[in-house]
């Protein structure tokens, strides 16, 4: 999203009905300390509409059963609900196939099981790089994979703005490069990278590459086959689905011949004592009995939000992150942090004289719900020279008269710091 001036965008975004999206999230007519709840930490967690919570209730209260094993209504019914949320998802991210879609208990586990099988592939002179913005769970996996194989890790430098360092990231490119593994939009800044030119790159090198889509699947930009990646991995809690949940995508040839990660039932086709032959795909990774009722949550969750008009969507974000951005420009002793040309809701920032700890209590007393600290971003705190900022992320539901409580909130807790 290319920030516009905020007015020009309300203009756009008129046929936008927010009040009727609201409406549909229960938790936001909630009061805290007897104000209304304004809810601005969805780069953390989104809330779930209506629908959502009632697919479960409804799955719970009609069809609670194991699915693939059960020899009865209730698994038939349960396994072919688990099993449309699957086709939900690959419709929405255009996998080629269905089995391209592994469930996986969030973005974090989509990562590691990359993470494990790459492990087993890489060797002293490989590389593996990433991006100075990465969350911890898509620095971490890779820094341990390196540090058991011998081979390196190199980080691509951002600049002041917080956007990528493109010559820094070809440069650091090269035939030993075995994977990229980059956010398509950074949690803690917004900032949305280039994933596909960047994926072109890394293929022209040979390399494989993972997206850490977690902060990029709720904004609907998701196409796996035409960004070209390798993995992208995503959870269903950051789109309005249930925590616990979330799938990574693969291409299917690589899928196949990579190595399995948890073992057990579900994911084999013979077992003898001494032996056991994998499972198709999608189930060789899908060992145990899965979040199905989580499955089915985001399923919902997706059919949902895919049925909003998501050029409106972009745009409304776009006039709330502008309307914020307009506002801290004018905040006299507000720093933002992370000022990427292209990037998502997400505002981080520091106030003269204030831990980001203190101004999220602080509003939050005032019924305002931010997060703050490192978001597990540490490194990217250090590069940024920062011990943690103020996160305001703003999602669908929000309006421009919450970005103004926002500021008008900061204003007391300015005068509270001081
Ligand atoms: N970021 C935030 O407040 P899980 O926890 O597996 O659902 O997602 C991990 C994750 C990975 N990558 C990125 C870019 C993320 O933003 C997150 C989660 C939350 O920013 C919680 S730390």
């Amino acid at each position: 999203m290319k920030l516009m001036k905020s007015e020009a965008l309300e203009k756009v975004v008129m046929n936008f009905d927010v009040e009727s999206i609201r409406q549909q999230f229960p938790i936001l007519s909630r009061e805290v300390d007897g104000k209304s709840l304004v809810y601005l930490d969805n780069a953390a967690t989104t809330q779930k509409p209506q629908c959502v919570i009632d697919a479960l209730v409804d799955y719970y209260s009609t069809c609670n059963s194991n699915v693939h094993r059960g020899a009865h209504f209730l698994a038939d019914e349960a396994t072919r609900r688990y099993e449309g949320a699957r086709d939900i998802i690959a419709k929405f991210i255009n996998a080629s196939v269905r089995q391209e879609v592994i469930w996986t208990s969030g973005t974090t586990e989509a990562i590691n099981i990359v993470a494990n099988g790459l492990s087993q592939q890489l060797q002293p002179g490989d590389e593996v790089l990433v991006t100075q913005m990465e969350h911890h769970a898509n620095l971490i996996p890779w820094q341990q994979a390196c540090k058991k194989t011998g081979a390196s890790l190199q980080v691509a430098m951002i600049n002041e703005d917080g956007e990528l360092d493109i010559d820094d990231f070809d440069a650091k490119l090269s035939s030993k490069t075995k994977l990229v593994a980059m956010a398509h939009v950074s949690n803690a800044l917004g900032t949305i990278n280039p994933i596909k030119s960047l994926t072109a790159k890394a293929k022209a090198v040979g390399a494989l590459v993972l997206i850490d889509g977690a902060q990029g699947v709720a904004h609907g930009m998701v196409n796996v086959q035409d960004i070209g990646c390798d993995f992208y991995a995503f959870s269903g809690h950051k789109v309005f689905g249930p925590t616990g949940i979330g799938a990574l995508w693969g291409k299917e040839a690589l899928l196949k011949e990579w190595p399995v990660w948890q073992t057990g039932g579900e994911m084999i086709q013979v077992v003898t004592y001494q032996d056991a032959v994998w499972n198709e795909l999608p189930y060789r990774f899908e060992a145990g009995t899965p979040h199905i009722a989580g499955a089915i949550g985001m399923g919902e969750a997706i059919r949902w939000f895919d049925s909003l008009d998501m050029e409106a969507v972009k745009q409304h974000e776009a006039m709330l992150i502008a309307s914020a951005t307009e506002q801290a420009e004018a905040f006299d002793g507000l720093t933002i942090i992370g000022n990427a040309k292209n990037k998502t809701g997400v505002l981080s920032f520091a106030i003269e004289s204030g831990h980001p700890a203190d101004i999220g209590f602080l509003l939050d007393r005032q019924g305002i719900a931010i997060r703050t600290g490192h978001h597990c971003a540490e490194p990217l705190m250090g590069r940024l020279g920062v011990p943690g900022t103020a996160r305001a992320s703003f999602s669908i539901y929000n309006t421009l008269q919450e970005v103004d409580i926002l500021f008008e909130a900061l204003q007391k807790v300015k005068k509270m710091l001081a």
